[in-house]
């Protein structure tokens, strides 16, 4: 029987699963499935940890999640075209739920399916080779718990690890004598931490505007957002400043920027993006590509193009996340099926750079999420992943990057129209910058 291995049961993992058990209900007969994970349960970085550093077995925390965290973008943006949230939560709630609300949604998904047993949690895949005489790659994982390795051999393996959990950590003059407090924000935790603290945030994409925003949500004294390429075009309420570029770090806690000026702080949060990091994958079969839209080598942004039976899932810099997930996963399981074939390695080599020339002339946002929307579409246009209207969904994004800039602080206080249920959403009961119980007992409530 032919056998998929899937790599990582976070949201993307966790959809090519979905579309397995979407063919298998429909009569279909399914490969034998193994999904590998190294967590004691299902959600990827929505799976909320403590830690930092290594867990209890010794293995890299996966969690780059922090307390407090809302979902950066609407909900409406990253639906399941197949489970809504009216349909898991029994009721509408607001656009920008916080983490473990959204957790809830993803696990609900699949929760009713017996598809949990096609799960190895507390495995982590320690390598994966293939061997071109017998087609087959052969994984080697360790059972954490058990202490115990072992291999088995696939057909097929999906790659589905995340990209935004290895820190990517530059070097600054000074910040191994630095007198405060250095990290990632991937080891960011809980916002509480640098209350009446003055704090310097090195980077200013996603997480630097949102780490910022939680400092100042609970009670940092200042931030200072260091950049490199420009600052963020947001209407920063009065703690929170920008500078350009951090050059220097010293002992008395000063820090020094490229125009020559300087400031005292407590702590320096390096907000500085993610590596593409796969030590468990053999060079023919790794993908070297940093955080975009378009990275190199996989055709259609999932199979890599010099052995089509290795594919990635959600690899691509995301404004789509979920439903492109999800459109992802169920093009691999077709072609895993028979039912979509792919073209010559050169065809498909020409295919990505054409969409990698696109990716290049992108100007702005706008254009960005146009571009992964078109991706999207074209995928889901392919299989039987039920339709939704992507072009709602860009619009979306619009009026949500148009709130954004109106006021950053109150982005999160808006409702929007939901493209698989046709509904809109309630205005949550309390607004983002005071409600600061997070749990979903308080915000379903
Ligand atoms: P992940 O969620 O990273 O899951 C990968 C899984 O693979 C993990 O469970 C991991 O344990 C497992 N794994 C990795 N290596 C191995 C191994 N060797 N062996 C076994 N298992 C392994 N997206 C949004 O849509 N909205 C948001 O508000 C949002 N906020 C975010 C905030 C932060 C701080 C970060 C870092 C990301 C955020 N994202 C957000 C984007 C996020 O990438 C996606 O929502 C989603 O989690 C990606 O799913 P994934 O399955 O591809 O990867
Ligand atoms: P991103 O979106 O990859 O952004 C990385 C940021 O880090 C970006 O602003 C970079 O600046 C900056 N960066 C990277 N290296 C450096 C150095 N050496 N010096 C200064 N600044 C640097 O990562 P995020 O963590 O913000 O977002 C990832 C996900 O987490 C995202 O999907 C969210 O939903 C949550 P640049 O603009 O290139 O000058």
């Amino acid at each position: 029987m032919t056998k998929v291995a899937i790599i990582g049961a976070g949201p993307s993992g966790l959809a090519q699963l979905r579309a397995f058990e979407s063919a298998q209900k429909k009569g279909e007969k399914i490969p034998e499935v193994v999904c590998f994970e190294k967590q004691e349960d299902w959600g990827g970085l929505w799976n909320y940890s403590w830690r930092t550093g290594t867990d209890e077995y010794g293995e890299p925390v996966h969690c780059s999640m922090y307390r407090y965290l809302w979902s950066n973008g609407p909900k409406e943006c990253l639906e399941f075209s197949d489970y809504s949230f009216d349909e898991h939560f029994g009721k509408p709630i607001g656009s920008y739920p916080p983490r473990e609300v959204i957790l809830d949604y993803i696990r609900g998904r699949l929760a009713k399916s017996d598809f949990k047993k096609q799960v190895r949690f507390r495995t982590s895949v320690r390598w994966v080779s293939y061997n071109k005489d017998s087609k087959l790659f052969t994984v080697s994982v360790e059972d954490l718990v058990k202490k115990e390795t072992y291999s088995e051999d696939f057909d097929y393996v999906v790659c589905a690890s995340g990209h935004f959990s290895t820190p990517n950590v530059p070097e600054f003059e000074g910040l191994s004598t630095f007198g405060g407090r250095v990290m990632h924000a991937h080891d960011f935790r809980d916002a509480l931490e640098f209350k009446n603290k003055d704090i310097l945030i090195v980077g200013t994409s996603y997480s630097s505007e949102d780490i910022a925003s939680q400092c100042y949500k609970y009670g940092c004294k200042s931030i200072t957002i260091s950049h490199r390429t420009a600052p963020m075009n947001y209407h920063w309420p009065d703690r929170i400043t920008q500078s350009p570029l951090l050059v220097k770090a010293d002992p008395d806690n000063t820090v020094h920027f490229k125009d020559g000026s300087k400031k005292k702080v407590d702590a320096i949060i390096l907000c500085t993006g993610y590596l593409h990091h796969f030590p468990f994958l053999e060079e023919e079969l790794k993908l070297k590509t940093s955080n975009l839209l378009w990275p190199l080598n996989l055709y259609k942004g999932i199979f890599w193009e010099s052995n089509p039976k290795m594919m990635y899932l959600g690899m691509q810099d995301q404004f789509y996340t979920f439903n492109m997930f999800d459109a992802q996963a169920w093009y691999a399981r077709d072609y895993i099926l028979g039912k979509i074939s792919l073209p010559a390695k050169e065809e498909m080599t020409k295919n990505s750079l054409e969409w990698k020339k696109r990716e290049d002339a992108l100007q702005d946002d706008e254009q960005k999420i146009w571009f992964q929307g078109d991706y999207t579409k074209e995928l889901i246009e392919a299989t039987d992943y039920p339709n939704f209207d992507i072009e709602g969904v860009n619009k979306t994004f619009m009026e949500w990057e148009h709130h954004k800039h109106e006021d950053i602080m109150t982005f999160r206080n808006n409702s929007y129209k939901s493209l698989i249920t046709g509904k809109k959403s309630p205005l949550h009961h309390t607004v983002w910058l005071d409600e600061l119980d997070d749990s979903m007992k308080a915000y379903i409530k």
